[in-house]
């Protein structure tokens, strides 16, 4: 299996050493290959460039070998089913899952065909300056694979199977029942201060007491865990997995389990659940990478009730796109409504879950390649990261209508982002930028600061590039920027903290915190990913992020004194990565 961390390195790596000849054969191959693709984006060899869905989960499953057409390089079925492994753990994520391009070119046949065997062969072998990364002259792939690559590529795509209610149904299991579970809380964890904590490649979570710093529970989940999210009244965490598994563990039980399972895919990263008022743990809601769709459920069972498939136009040259994947879903807290965002497409949607038997979606034309995003401090208007386009589009969820899409820098990633009360720009959202070390700064206050609104309102400079995720809180006066996979060790393994009441100045500076350092490990590169705040706002947790082998720990900063408050470290936290303390995120706290 493909860590995304080793993935970076050695891509980051091989990027730096192709020959200059090498160069030269790329372009040439770059530039045939260009002429005959559809309008995709080239993506680069940057650490944002290389922050691409793995989709290793369909990579494992059993699929159809296409029938081969007169000329076509004949795979047996053990090469196929490599070949497949290998396009969907490392190809797919940029190509597409049926090769008809996402933020890398497309490759169906028609374009792989008059390029040819040894085109794609020396393609695949060197890369190209556009962003291919050189897989066999880093040494990441073998020159067996290469020619196997090359010749898969020759033959129509496979098709993933699709997940329709008779899949999804069949993967439902209600663990205990609504009517034996408890009618209040029936052990004596302080629930809003714990944090489920993702354990990636021990497909777990671990519900860590904010108090005490104990692991009460390491539960099991999907495949690589990805997010944890938690009903309106804090009762419910939902787990997806990449597998996309939704796990539903109930917190009032006495020793609080899973109640209910589900699969809504083959690949998935998103998981909501309803807050309206009047509506609160209703609903769930989850979105697939594969197949394109999200599965609306009950908040107490999982139960599928619909499945709406994401297949569509484009936003802007209106073609038809056959996989956009569904990326964040946040709950609106002005409508019954779920906010879906369509990677590819580009659409924003607000699906209304009032009536589920005749659902009211609205379409927002937004941008192409949303990622994450979150509310601002009012919780009226969402601001999601089209991050392969550079932007920031900003949604009012009171009027269901696109308010503005900002240009912020080199593929902004804010996780659900920051809020603070800038001295000079009032309230503003603040996303960092896997790109570069540039913080941007936009402000969200259009009635009492309307000059401000919408608009940059001042760019930070921050350790480097590969940063994931910003954090603050309502009662600190800090800001934290993540760096975990900036190439420089030093810089993955530490923190930089701003102070808000010095963002007025000209060039406000920043304090650095070894994180690593100070979780006393001392192998591995110790990325440091994902502040969490507990309830109260005044501690930050940091995940220091080893592999699977190595020793990793979670640090808690005290918020005041910016110093080493706790270290957790225990054998059960395997690669712990995002942490979700659950008042902060049934309260949307950030
Ligand atoms: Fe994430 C959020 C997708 C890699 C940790 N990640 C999200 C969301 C999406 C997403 C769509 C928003 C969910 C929502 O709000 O509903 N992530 C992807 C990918 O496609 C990608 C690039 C590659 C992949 O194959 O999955 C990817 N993500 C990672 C990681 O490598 C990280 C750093 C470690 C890990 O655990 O896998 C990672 N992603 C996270 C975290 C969040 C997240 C911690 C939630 C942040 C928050 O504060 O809400």
């Amino acid at each position: 299996m493909w860590g995304l961390a080793s993935r970076l390195t050695s891509k980051l790596t091989t990027a730096l050493i192709l020959s200059t000849s090498l160069v030269v054969s790329a372009a040439i191959i770059d530039t045939a290959h260009a002429q005959s693709t559809t309008d995709t984006e080239k993506h680069d060899t940057s650490p944002g460039g290389q922050y691409e869905p793995s989709m290793d989960v369909i990579g494992d499953e059993d699929m159809q070998q296409p029938g081969t057409k007169p000329g076509d390089p004949v795979l047996s079925e053990a090469e196929f089913k490599r070949a497949n492994k290998i396009y969907f753990e490392r190809c797919a994520g940029c190509h597409g899952v049926l090769r008809k391009g996402a933020t890398g070119k497309a490759l169906t046949t028609d374009i792989t065909k008059p390029l040819g065997f040894e085109y794609l062969r020396d393609f695949i072998n060197y890369g190209s300056p556009g962003g291919m990364p050189n897989w066999g002259t880093s040494g990441d792939m073998e020159v067996d694979d290469i020619s196997l690559m090359a010749r898969y590529l020759l033959n129509d795509p496979a098709q993933p199977p699709e997940f329709g209610m008779t899949e999804v149904k069949a993967s439902w299991k209600v663990m205990v029942p609504v009517a034996d579970r408890p009618t209040k809380q029936m052990n004596s964890i302080d629930l809003d201060n714990l944090f489920s904590v993702t354990l990636r490649d021990s497909g777990e979570v671990a519900l860590i007491d904010g108090g005490t710093k104990e692991i009460i529970k390491i539960i099991k989940t999907g495949y690589a865990v990805h997010i944890s999210r938690m009903s309106a009244s804090g009762r419910y965490v939902f787990t997806i997995g990449r597998d996309a598994k939704i796990t539903l563990i109930d917190l009032w039980m006495e020793d609080p389990s899973p109640v209910a399972e589900i699969k809504v895919g083959s690949e998935a990263r998103s998981v909501e659940t309803s807050k309206m008022k009047g509506w609160e743990d209703r609903y769930a809601i989850a979105g697939a990478y594969w197949p394109p769709q999200y599965v609306i459920m009950d908040g107490a069972t999982l139960e599928p009730l619909k499945i709406v498939s994401t297949r569509g136009m484009t936003y802007d040259t209106q073609e038809f796109h056959p996989e956009p994947r569904v990326a964040a879903i946040v709950a609106s807290h002005y409508h019954p409504e779920f906010i879906v965002n369509v990677k590819e497409t580009g659409h924003i949607l607000m699906v209304n879950y009032e009536d589920i038997k005749n659902l009211k979606v609205t379409s927002i034309e937004a941008e192409r390649f949303l990622h994450d995003g979150g509310f601002d401090a009012s919780g009226r208007y969402f601001l999601v990261a089209a991050n392969a386009r550079n932007k920031v589009a900003v949604v009012d969820t009171k009027e269901g209508k696109l308010v503005a899409l900002i240009e912020t820098g080199p593929k902004p990633h804010p996780g659900r982002g920051a809020n603070l009360n800038h001295p000079k720009f009032g309230p503003v959202w603040v996303t960092s930028h896997l790109g570069d070390e540039t913080i941007a700064l936009i402000g969200t206050d259009p009635d009492g600061h309307p000059d401000n609104a919408w608009k940059v309102v001042q760019t930070l400079e921050g350790q480097g590039g590969g940063a994931l995720f910003v954090k603050t809180h309502p009662k600190s006066n800090h800001l934290y920027v993540d760096t975990p996979l900036n190439p420089e060790a030093e810089i993955a393994s530490s923190i930089a903290v701003f102070k808000i009441d010095e963002l007025g100045e000209e060039e406000p500076e920043y304090e650095v915190l070894p994180i690593g350092e100070w979780s006393g490990i001392d192998e591995g590169v110790r990325r440091v990913v994902q502040g969490e705040y507990n309830q109260a706002g005044d501690e930050v947790w940091f995940s220091v992020w080893n592999n699977a082998a190595q020793e990793s720990a979670i640090v808690i900063v005290d918020d005041k004194t910016l110093t080493l408050k706790h270290v957790i470290k225990d054998k059960r936290l395997v690669t712990p990565t995002g942490k979700f303390n659950v008042f902060n995120t049934r309260a949307d706290v950030y």
